[in-house]
């Protein structure tokens, strides 16, 4: 790399390389600089959050003196990168994660602690980058983190929101959407104004013959709009790789506004046309698990789409390969249906523009992306509507047909004459009008498709992807089952408990190789060490309390069970369920001799999720949560034995708190709709218990760490498709308990019951599509179960230390490693590790 330096300069170069701080008091020094000169402050006027400012600045520095190595180290090496394509990466705070990855946690704490400063103050006044929606944005970015701790070349593609999720308010019961504008200060992104791509939109397609007479297509005209490049330092965990995660901002293509329509008076529509092309990248699509088919979504596609391989295939052109070396360089991964248009984008340029024919230019397409399917919930397919792309993609409409059409013939002949087949697994869906199935396009386009949890894995090809197991055959679908990064998971979000499992284990191993978690079966009985987990559980649910005392005003007792259910607010998740078994516990407690409540366990019932802004239903449970926690948290006859509370505005970071204070979490999706959950392994590995259904990757936790340590309850997958189907034609009755519920608030126990006639309406009169009825009474005799052995706190703990123990199939390393085996065939990148550093941990 040094010998990459002409001569000539290479001296002064060497001479003055940066390098960052050794020690404390070179910390210090750092900080103490940024807040005088960068932030142009003195240290009078330094409040928390300069001290914020200018540790991050100090940190960053650091990371980018090493994503500089990286870079150049993975230039020179030049061996196969993965590119992880999403439009959703959802990172919360940086500068934690920073300090414990470089391993300077102690450093920091001391450093800062020597200007004034409680570390633990300092990291919280950092927003979350919040650029995703729920798990498929969280799943990303625990991708980013275990491919750079595992040394992979890799860098993530996804778009730089203005306004990442919205913040939600609860106002008098009701979610109130706020946008979130995070970019005031924002350390830890490079803008890269030498970066841009012209990105075409709209347009027409011309046709011409070359000098041999063959055919040639050229998409012409139409719109410009500018994608500049923002890159985001991500540190792997004790290792110099520091990769690149690359996110798209859009601005106008003239650079500032059109001066010619400026000169002639026209001032405001110069500015609006500036504005409409921001427009593209400014906003996330709060949509979880739906989709919603609008234009400026599909533009954001296209416009992100186009960017990253524009700039993928320039990264590999500089290397002077051919063309058909394109795979054995470049694997990319489509994180779900969003990224699909990259397929044929990719097409378009072999064909358009580099001259390759059909054939040649498909097969280096097909073996360049692989597609991971994240959900067989209908409304979530993506669909666009053939006019829409026609107008909006003139070009690579023609190409989807072609594709349809070369595949379609595959299919007729391996298939003669099977007139429904092609209907039904063509990627042109014949209606008014006509639609692109666009996961159909995905698996076409791939090498490999996978599922992310062995049931969900197993549905989609026995449902909707069956005919192309047909076709293609099984070896093309696979499964990987999801992970969690326990960097953040464990040791970021539970400090103590990571410091203690280490002190059982031999050091923070751990971290790296998560199986060595199993070494703490052998200590499950040492007394001190019990002591200690039910302190460190305890002291969590302490700091939660005081959460919510502070943004709710209800006091909890943390010595009840805490039983928390956070995730985005969906039917298929089912918290009305959840809030309908608290009433049912309630109106329970409310009919009790004082003798039977002296025996009653004390519970809270924690809520948190985000409601889509246009998801009526998902808006009315939040607002019955609410509503009945006014209600009971407020009855001097339940005291403490039950109190219910939703928790506002829940994000990465009050995850990172929430967690590690559950002693059961809920994952108690009807059977077969959630593809695998990722909260579920996060609750566990903090040493929480779960009640769920047989469901996700539910199933595989129940299978590492044994039916004994987890709360099951509830229909199987496979007998749901019945249910619904008595449901719609034959009897329904709903559960008697459950009956009581609904006289309960039909009687106006909790407000007006017309608030809430919708979520009995949708079991009584519309069929219980997500089996809530069926699966109430044997989710109320399950959280029986729950108490009875919550009682027995020794038998509890022993649950506890046993489930962590066993948890290390799920780190997102182990899934990664599976992927870059199975579906991308690249290796790490072998590096030198970093000297020992200056904390243990
Ligand atoms: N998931 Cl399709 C999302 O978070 N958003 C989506 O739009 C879709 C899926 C989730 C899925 O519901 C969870 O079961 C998974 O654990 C998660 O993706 C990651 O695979």
């Amino acid at each position: 790399v040094e010998a990459s330096i002409p001569e000539p300069q290479r001296e002064a170069w060497l001479k003055h390389q940066v390098s960052g701080f050794k020690d404390k008091d070179g910390f210090e020094r750092e900080v103490v600089r940024h807040v005088e000169t960068t932030l142009a402050r003195s240290l009078y006027n330094c409040d928390e959050s300069a001290a914020y400012s200018a540790c991050a600045l100090a940190f960053r520095d650091r990371l980018i003196l090493e994503w500089n190595r990286t870079q150049q180290r993975q230039t020179y090496a030049d061996s196969k990168r993965v590119y992880y394509l999403s439009l959703e990466f959802l990172m919360g705070r940086a500068l934690d994660n920073a300090i414990l990855n470089v391993k300077q946690k102690d450093l920091a704490k001391a450093g800062l602690a020597d200007l004034g400063f409680r570390i633990e103050d300092v990291i919280q006044q950092e927003h979350d980058a919040a650029l995703g929606n729920g798990g498929l944005g969280r799943l990303a970015a625990c991708f980013l983190d275990s491919l750079a701790s595992l040394n992979y070349p890799a860098w993530g593609y996804g778009l730089r929101y203005r306004y990442g999720i919205f913040k939600q308010e609860i106002i008098d019961g009701y979610q109130v959407e706020v946008p979130d504008y995070w970019l005031d200060f924002n350390p830890w992104e490079f803008p890269r104004h030498d970066v841009t791509v012209d990105i075409q939109f709209y347009g027409n397609v011309v046709k011409s013959t070359d000098d041999s007479g063959k055919m040639i297509s050229r998409w012409e005209g139409g719109e410009t709009v500018k994608a500049v490049a923002y890159d985001v330092p991500i540190p792997g965990y004790d290792t110099p790789t520091t990769n690149n995660l690359r996110l798209w901002s859009s601005k106008a293509a003239s650079g500032e506004f059109d001066f010619q329509k400026f000169n002639s008076g026209e001032y405001e529509s110069s500015v609006a046309d500036q504005q409409r092309a921001e427009t593209i990248s400014a906003v996330l699509y709060p949509n979880d698990n739906l989709d919603r088919g609008k234009e400026l979504r599909l533009k954001q596609q296209y416009f992100w789409v186009a960017a990253s391989l524009y700039d993928i295939v320039r990264r590999f052109k500089k290397t002077r390969r051919s063309w058909k070396e394109f795979p054995d360089q470049v694997a990319i991964q489509l994180n779900d249906t969003h990224p699909t248009l990259a397929i044929v984008e990719l097409q378009r340029i072999l064909i358009d523009q580099e001259g390759l024919e059909w054939d040649e230019a498909w097969n280096i397409v097909v073996n360049t992306f692989g597609y991971t399917n994240h959900t067989v919930l209908p409304e979530a397919l993506e669909k666009w509507s053939v006019p829409l792309i026609q107008h909006l993609l003139p070009r690579h409409l023609q190409i989807i047909y072609d594709i349809n059409l070369y595949f379609l013939q595959t299919v007729e002949r391996q298939f003669p004459g099977n007139r429904e087949l092609l209907r039904d697994v063509s990627i042109v869906e014949e209606c008014q009008p006509q639609m692109i199935r666009m996961a159909y396009l995905a698996i076409v386009g791939s090498h490999k498709v996978n599922g992310v949890a062995e049931l969900h894995s197993d549905l989609i090809k026995t449902t909707i992807f069956k005919d192309f197991v047909q076709i293609f055959g099984p070896d093309k679908f696979t499964n990987v089952t999801n992970g969690i990064t326990p960097r953040r998971w464990l040791h970021q979000a539970n400090p103590r408990l990571s410091e203690l499992i280490a002190s059982k284990t031999g050091g923070h191993e751990f971290l790296t190789d998560l199986t060595t978690l199993n070494k703490l079966e052998l200590h499950v009985n040492d007394k001190a060490f019990r002591k200690e987990w039910a302190e460190i559980k305890y002291a969590n649910k302490v700091r939660l309390a005081k959460h919510i005392k502070a943004t709710t005003g209800v006091t909890v007792n943390p010595s009840a069970l805490f039983d928390v259910q956070v995730k985005r607010i969906h039917e298929y998740k089912r918290q009305q369920m959840n809030i309908f078994g608290a009433i049912h516990r309630y109106l329970t407690i409310k009919a009790m001799t004082p003798e039977e409540r002296q025996k009653q366990m004390a519970r809270v019932s924690i809520f948190g999720g985000k409601a889509a802004p246009g998801y009526w239903m998902a808006k009315q449970i939040i607002h019955l949560i609410n509503s009945v926690g006014a209600v009971v948290n407020n009855d001097k006859e339940i005291g403490d034995l039950l109190k219910v509370v939703f928790l506002e505005d829940y994000n990465v970071s009050k995850a990172e708190m929430i967690v590690p204070a559950s002693d059961l979490s809920e994952h108690i999706s009807t059977a077969g709709t959630e593809a695998s959950g990722t909260s579920n392994m996060k609750f566990v590995l903090n040493g929480g218990l779960i009640i769920g259904t047989c469901d996700g990757a539910n199933i595989e936790i129940t299978r590492e760490i044994s039916e004994q340590n987890i709360f099951l309850f509830g229909h199987l997958a496979e007998e749901v498709e019945e249910l619904r189907q008595t449901h719609l034609y034959g009897e329904h009755t709903v559960d008697p308990d459950l009956a009581k519920v609904f006289t309960a608030i039909e009687e106006g126990t909790f407000g007006n019951p017309q608030d809430f006639a919708g979520m009995i309406s949708a079991v009584r009169e519309h069929g219980d599509y997500y089996l809530v009825s069926d699966d109430f009474h044997s989710y109320i005799e399950t959280h029986a179960l729950v108490d009875e052995a919550y009682r027995n706190q020794e038998e509890w703990i022993t649950k506890c230390i046993t489930s962590v123990a066993r948890m290390g199939f799920f780190s997102s390393d182990r899934c990664i490693n599976e992927y870059a085996e199975e579906i991308w065939n690249v290796e790490p990148l072998k590096v030198e590790k970093p000297a020992a550093a200056a904390d243990a941990g």
